[in-house]
């Protein structure tokens, strides 16, 4: 496959084929279609350009495929453009993260707020012929454009905190395959919008239907047709409860392309999956929804504890409902180094379906811990915000440790209740300080 330039460079094909046409390479070499935003990243953009975008030069330039975009220019390109400060984990499907200290904010601004895709995201949406069908097990079937959901359904806005299921997967020993979510996949944004209840009351729902299933406009990574990335849903029950939204806009402005605009869901406290962003439908049934990602080992947990690293049969899985209660240090950074001996550390705390009761922390490895002034949540389904004045006894290295305890009386654990999928890591958020 190896041919010689006219440089006399020895470059496999498959530059020339990426250089000529990305799409088609990426046919024929990932077996899938490239993603739109990319296409012919380098074609025209000569390795000088390259080079002057990243402000140096790319030593191994002749491995980088063309059709790819170098990770450092992500931002330029587009794909996180109006983020700030985001951790790319993968950049197909886009999934980047949240470093804790650029989660200080009491609500989440939307440059901060984490991405996590399971597929394409649709491009040049157009907000106002963007159509909702309610449809399935009700009486009334409706199709909702977004001035209809304005205009026919109170319009609130609530602060909602979103996390993967899979925050925290990074930790996990064996490892557990996936995103390797460290802190950063949660976040608290206002979202505005209906009430999911209001628009399925509305709908009429059907006595015999117990779960929604949840429809976005993204494609799936194999570029085929009607194929959905992930099509989640929840039990009725959970679906008419208030603190549920489909949300027109996150944080007073129309939602960030890349969290779902121009319409999602928002279901707090719940893993973010059940909150389906580019919602295009939703539709009631008799059945526990069987879409992708609903099924297997997805979003699933085994029905009882496990050892690390233990097989479980698939039987043995439940789906996730509620997220388990958590804590994240939001100040200071990891690493930081204070030259005051009385600092102030501050976070965050939830618990799905739930309010966190207490916030303590330690500085001296968990013997000893302290209690954090806890704020209520600015309504149910926000996370709640926490402060409390440390004092470092002497100069040295220290880590500060949070626990949050839930008004059940459940507190979060030293050690991650490891499961095969690497979902549910609640385990405390340990920060390190060094006071010099
Ligand atoms: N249509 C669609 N909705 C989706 C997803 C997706 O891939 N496609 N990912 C889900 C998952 S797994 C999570 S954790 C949340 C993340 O929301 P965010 O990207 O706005 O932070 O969106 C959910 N909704
Ligand atoms: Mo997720």
């Amino acid at each position: 496959m190896n041919r010689q330039t006219k440089k006399g460079d020895v470059r496999p094909d498959i530059f020339e084929f990426y250089e000529q046409d990305p799409v088609e390479a990426d046919k024929a070499f990932l077996g899938r279609v490239a993603h739109k935003n990319r296409r012919g990243f380098l074609k025209g953009a000569g390795l000088a350009t390259v080079g002057a975008l990243l402000g140096t030069a790319m030593p191994f330039h002749r491995n980088f495929p063309s059709g790819l975009i170098p990770v450092a220019l992500a931002d330029e390109n587009g794909v996180l453009a109006g983020k700030d400060g985001l951790t790319l984990l993968n950049d197909r499907p886009l999934n980047a993260e949240t470093p804790p200290h650029l989660l200080d904010d009491a609500i989440t601004p939307t440059a901060r707020h984490f991405i996590r895709n399971n597929g394409i995201p649709p491009e040049d949406v157009d907000p106002a012929s963007w159509e909702l069908t309610i449809d399935g097990l009700v009486d009334n079937p409706m199709k909702l454009t977004i001035a209809d959901l304005k205009s026919k359904f109170d319009v609130v806005t609530m602060a909602l905190t979103i996390e993967c299921g899979g925050n925290g997967r990074a930790f996990f020993n064996p490892p557990a395959k996936g995103n390797q979510w460290t802190y950063g996949a949660v976040a608290c944004s206002n979202w505005t919008g209906v009430r999911l209840k209001d628009v399925l009351k509305a709908a009429g729902v059907k006595k015999e239907a117990i779960y929604t299933a949840h429809v976005g406009a993204d494609e799936h990574l194999s570029g085929k047709e009607g194929k959905l990335p992930i099509s989640r849903g929840m039990p009725v029950e959970k679906a008419m409860t208030d603190d549920i939204l489909i949300a027109f806009e996150q944080n007073g402005k129309p939602l960030h392309p890349m969290n779902g605009a121009p319409l999602r869901l928002v279901v707090p406290g719940w893993p973010g999956s059940c909150s389906q962003k580019w919602l295009t439908r939703i539709y009631l049934r008799d059945i526990v929804h069987d879409g992708p990602k609903m099924t297997g080992k997805a979003y699933r947990v085994p029905n009882r504890p496990v050892e690390p690293g233990e097989k479980v049969e698939k039987k043995d899985f439940e789906i996730i409902e509620r997220m388990p209660v958590k804590s994240l240090i939001t100040a200071p950074a990891t690493g930081a180094t204070t030259d005051k001996g009385k600092i102030e550390v501050r976070g965050h705390a939830w618990s799905g379906d739930r309010m966190v009761s207490s916030v303590e922390v330690s500085i001296d490895f968990g013997v000893t811990w302290q209690k954090a002034t806890l704020d209520k949540p600015v309504n149910s389904g926000a996370w709640q915000n926490w402060r409390a004045n440390v004092e470092l006894p002497e100069k040295g290295y220290f880590e500060i440790w949070a626990k949050a305890v839930d008004d059940a009386g459940e507190a979060q654990p030293h050690a991650i209740n490891w499961n095969p999928k690497g979902y549910l890591n609640n385990s405390m958020h340990r920060v390190a300080v060094r006071y010099s």
